[in-house]
């Protein structure tokens, strides 16, 4: 058996977390000869309600899970941790405008990179999935100038796996006859979910659906599954982003499969002509721990359109934070 890692998540006490964190415990996400170390971090006011979550954890008596640490603090919830979900951010209040939102994370994103800076393992692999996650990890990696900040990615892999649903529907194969699916861009209805590389069977995807379909049906039923569970659910999504969550770690980490890839928001290198200073979600394969951006994929002037509209709205966000940004 392998020595412990530590995982810290953000946000414990919420709903995505309660399907999160028993997803770590039990070695989805890191395999099951990897042990973990829990370490919780929520708001003072909901450590009432994080302690009952830890009782639970207890009470599953995973073999795995060797030890939690629970705290309003950051720098104890991200001591030398290894792996962190940062999970928690503030949801839009009544009146707050798109500013104020981007504002209120930003001010918490800045404080988690900071402690991350300060405390956190050299070797630490970020997902920012609270909400607007390119932009959050962005601040994020920001301050934490002592590290990389390709060590700090959002998730877009909810994005990735919806789409992969949507085409083996469509298609009548399962997700797992599918390669190479590419969600670009933001996470967040402008994303361009692109099926022009990927394969069904091993048969090219674009050559089995129409032009109509996929930009009446399955671009905006993508960019817009959020809302429809919002809608059906009266919540958000939460145990789908929980195992998108640990399918994001666990790729990067352990690696992606021969002949396939993933997608991740990460910094943007100038990479397919995306300017350098935003996360932007890329397809990229995995391999011992890194991930490295796929090159020399054809882009459509259709892609380039949507791939430019995603870019855009995250240079926006960029630029009402920009004076946040260290
Ligand atoms: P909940 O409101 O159920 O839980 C969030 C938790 O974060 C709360 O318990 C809150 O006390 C805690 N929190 C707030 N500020 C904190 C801070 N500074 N430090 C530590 N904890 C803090 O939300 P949930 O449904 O779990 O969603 C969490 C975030 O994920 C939201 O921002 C949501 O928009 C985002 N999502 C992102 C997705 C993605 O694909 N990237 C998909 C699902 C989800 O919508």
């Amino acid at each position: 058996m392998k020595q412990p890692v530590r995982v810290t998540v953000t946000g414990a006490a919420g709903q995505i977390s309660y399907a999160l964190l028993f997803r770590i415990a039990s070695g989805s996400m890191l395999g099951p000869d990897q042990p973990v170390i829990l370490q919780l971090l929520e708001i003072t006011p909901a450590m009432g309600a994080l302690e009952g979550v830890v009782m639970e954890l207890n009470d599953c008596a995973f073999p795995l899970l060797h030890d939690v640490v629970i705290s309003d603090d950051p720098e104890v919830a991200f001591k030398d941790t290894d792996y962190a979900l940062l999970v928690g951010a503030r949801p839009r209040g009544p009146g707050m405008e798109r500013k104020d939102l981007l504002e209120a994370n930003a001010a918490i994103f800045s404080t988690q990179g900071k402690a991350i800076n300060k405390v956190a393992s050299r070797d630490i692999k970020v997902l920012v999935v609270g909400n607007p996650a390119n932009t959050n990890a962005l601040i994020a990696a920001s301050n934490a100038p002592d590290l990389d900040a390709g060590q700090f990615t959002a998730m877009t892999r909810l994005d990735h796996n919806r789409a992969l649903s949507q085409l083996a529907e469509k298609t009548g194969s399962h997700t797992t006859d599918i390669k190479r699916m590419t969600i670009w861009g933001n996470h967040s209805n402008t994303q361009y979910p692109d099926i022009s590389n990927a394969t069904v069977k091993g048969e090219a995807a674009a050559a089995m659906v129409d032009q109509a379909w996929l930009e009446e049906n399955f671009i905006p039923t993508v960019q817009e599954r959020g809302a429809a569970i919002i809608k059906a659910r009266g919540a958000s999504s939460a145990a789908s982003a929980a195992a998108a969550a640990t399918d994001h770690m666990r790729t990067w980490a352990l690696g992606t499969a021969d002949g396939d890839w993933v997608s991740m928001a990460i910094p943007s290198d100038g990479s397919y002509d995306i300017e350098p200073g935003i996360m932007y979600s890329y397809p990229v394969t995995c391999k011992d721990g890194k991930y490295t951006i796929v090159q020399g994929l054809e882009i459509s002037e259709f892609s380039r359109s949507r791939m430019d509209a995603t870019e855009d709205e995250l240079r926006q966000e960029r630029a009402a934070i920009e004076h946040l940004l260290s």
